[in-house]
């Protein structure tokens, strides 16, 4: 993968890299970028998912640059940027995600499923949640819940909170960029909304960047191996019945912020084979969601 333009340095102080700031932080030390590569990186082209792991200093958002470079042909399958910082990350419909330098993971990882069918990719997000999740859980030790469609949530003080989330985005025809943002080290008062939390307000044995890291993106490895097998299908892959089991949005009243300013509110009761969450109302009517804002309104 190219540098993407505008993206500055190795933090981990590669050859001609500033290193000024590298320790500034003594409880937010860098990632390690030739480990991450090592543990990560296929080896001659058989094998793994990842072809590359470029981590930058800072930039503006690590999806619209491997985006950009995906469409200039300058990245393959597999490639993964991660920002130490980021100064204009991105949420979905226009929103931001904001959150201290090196307080978190903000990465990209640029997928090419060529022989699934477009229809399913649609699952690709959800698919992430759980490997987010799944990551998580076992190398950070704290219990995570996914409220649909891709948010990850945590407990903090009996409440549920965001610790993170993901935005998928097109590059064309050039495959699919996923961007994850996780909040590790975050405290209370740096926290960019009230209702977000972190790895480490939850509990967390581990906030350790580096094995995070790694945790997840193994486990994205695996699912999205397992998904591609499965030739995209959710059922086959098992990637349904694990996404439902990690839900938090299941079994709950919720109200769906639909676009055009239309909501439905009544029971979240399913997630269906294209991802969308279907709510049955009060009349009787089971309306499947397929974009929208979700508000948890209280358990059934
Ligand atoms: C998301 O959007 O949650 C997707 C966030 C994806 C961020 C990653 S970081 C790496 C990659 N590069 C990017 O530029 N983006 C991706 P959405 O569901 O629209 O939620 C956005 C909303 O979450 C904001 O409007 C805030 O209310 C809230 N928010 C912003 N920063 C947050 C944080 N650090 N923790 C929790 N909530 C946050």
């Amino acid at each position: 993968m190219t540098k993407p333009p505008g993206a500055q340095g190795d933090p981990s102080g590669g050859p001609g890299e500033p290193r000024s700031d590298r320790w500034s932080d003594l409880g937010r030390p860098p990632l390690n970028s030739a480990a991450l590569r090592r543990a990560l990186v296929r080896e001659g082209g058989h094998g793994g998912l990842y072809c590359d792991v470029e981590v930058v200093q800072r930039t503006g958002s690590t999806n619209h640059d491997l985006v950009q470079l995906a469409l200039k042909g300058d990245a393959e399958e597999g490639a993964v940027l991660v920002a130490e910082e980021q100064t204009a990350g991105r949420g979905r419909l226009d929103r931001v995600w904001t959150a201290p330098p090196r307080s978190g993971l903000f990465f990209s990882v640029l997928l090419k499923p060529t022989e699934v069918p477009v229809r399913h990719w649609g699952w690709l997000p959800l698919l992430t949640g759980v490997a987010v999740a799944t990551g998580l859980s076992r190398a950070a030790g704290v219990d995570t819940a996914l409220k649909w469609p891709n948010d990850l949530l945590v407990t903090v003080g009996g409440e549920e909170r965001k610790a993170g989330g993901i935005l998928a985005e097109r590059a064309g025809s050039e495959g699919v960029v996923i961007g994850i943002g996780i909040n590790v080290s975050l405290r209370e008062e740096e926290l960019p909304v009230p209702a977000a939390g972190s790895l480490a307000l939850a509990g967390a044995v581990s906030t350790d960047r580096d094995p995070l890291l790694r945790a997840v993106l193994r486990s994205l490895e695996e699912w999205y191996g397992r998904w591609r097998e499965a030739g995209g299908d959710p059922s086959a892959s098992g990637l349904q019945e694990t996404y439902a089991a990690g839900c938090a949005t299941l079994g709950r009243t919720v109200r769906a912020e639909l676009p055009g300013d239309r909501s439905v509110v009544g029971e979240a009761v399913a997630v269906d084979g294209d991802g969308r969450l279907v709510i049955a109302t009060e009349d009787g009517v089971q309306e499947p969601v397929g974009a929208g804002d979700i508000v948890h309104l209280r358990p059934v």
